[in-house]
């Protein structure tokens, strides 16, 4: 994974993807978007990784579409905002929501705009003491995109949602984890320790099931009671055939630690 805008470092199943463009906080270009697919991609065919860790390079996470880059092709009148989402962003926010492997966001600094989307679109987050988010669409003219719509009010309730949007303002780590929208907060100098002990633990769990408990949440977002129970019975039917299920009952009745394969 050799790339422009992206640093990728594979160590014990744990897949590392560094946004790199540090001097502008790592603002999202068509070139980093394509290669964020690519990577995440990769990642979902390649049975040597377990686990993804999403950050960013230098002091920021993401701050969002690169604006000079947007008022570039807007002044040209090359710019369609629709098609643009279309075609590079909401392809890779799918892809993260349905990519069969845990992603973990380590949320080193400001996210801002589609750049909180992202965070938003890892599965679970961790975030730097000194981190902050902000869906700043509002205060470049334009509305919550790549996801923030459907994802921030899922974590918030609409109401608060609402509120971060309309006012564009900076949550910071602290408050973001009150919201429900981090899972955990750590000094900024732990951040990668952290995210990559959390990566080792579900890396060496029963990733196979893993990935159903994943699949199961998001299938629950959109669909009734009736249809969660039924794809719960569809799931475990699956879960209950892994070797890894056989060695968490050993393990437990043989009063050890399981050694789990992810099979
Ligand atoms: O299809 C589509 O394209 C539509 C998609 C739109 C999705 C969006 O993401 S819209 C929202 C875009 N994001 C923003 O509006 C946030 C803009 N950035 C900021 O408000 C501030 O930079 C921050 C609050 C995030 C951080 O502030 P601060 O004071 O810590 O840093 P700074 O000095 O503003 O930024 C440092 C550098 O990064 C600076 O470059 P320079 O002057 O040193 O050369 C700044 O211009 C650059 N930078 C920050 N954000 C962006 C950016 N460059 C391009 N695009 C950015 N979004």
């Amino acid at each position: 994974m050799d790339y422009d805008t992206l640093r990728c470092e594979i160590d014990q199943r744990i897949l590392t993807i560094t946004l790199n463009r540090p001097d502008k906080l790592n603002a999202l270009t068509d070139t980093m978007l394509r290669e964020l697919d690519d990577a995440f991609s990769q990642a979902e065919a390649d049975d040597a990784i377990h686990v993804i860790i999403l950050t960013g390079a230098g002091r920021g996470f993401c701050p969002g579409q690169d604006l000079a880059a947007a008022l570039a092709q807007a002044a040209s009148g090359a710019l369609r905002y629709g098609e643009h989402l279309r075609g590079l962003y909401n392809p890779l926010i799918l892809r993260m929501r349905r990519l069969p492997k845990i992603i973990i966001g380590a949320i080193n600094g400001v996210a801002a705009g589609a750049g909180m989307s992202l965070a938003l679109a890892c599965d679970l987050r961790i975030a730097a003491e000194s981190a902050s988010f902000m869906q700043a669409f509002v205060k470049v003219g334009l509305v919550p995109d790549s996801g923030s719509s459907w994802l921030l009010p899922r974590l918030v309730g609409p109401a608060r949602a609402l509120e971060l949007m309309l006012s564009g303002r900076r949550v910071s780590a602290q408050e973001a984890l009150t919201l429900g929208i981090v899972n955990e907060v750590t000094p900024d100098t732990d951040l990668m320790r952290r995210a990559v002990e959390l990566a080792s633990e579900l890396a060496n769990g029963p990733t196979v099931t893993i990935d159903y408990i994943k699949s199961a949440v998001e299938f629950a977002l959109d669909h009734t009671l009736a249809e969660a129970l039924d794809k719960e019975a569809e799931l475990q039917d699956l879960a209950g055939q892994t070797a890894d299920h056989i060695e968490g009952i050993s393990a437990f009745l043989e009063k050890r630690l399981p050694q789990f394969r992810g099979k």
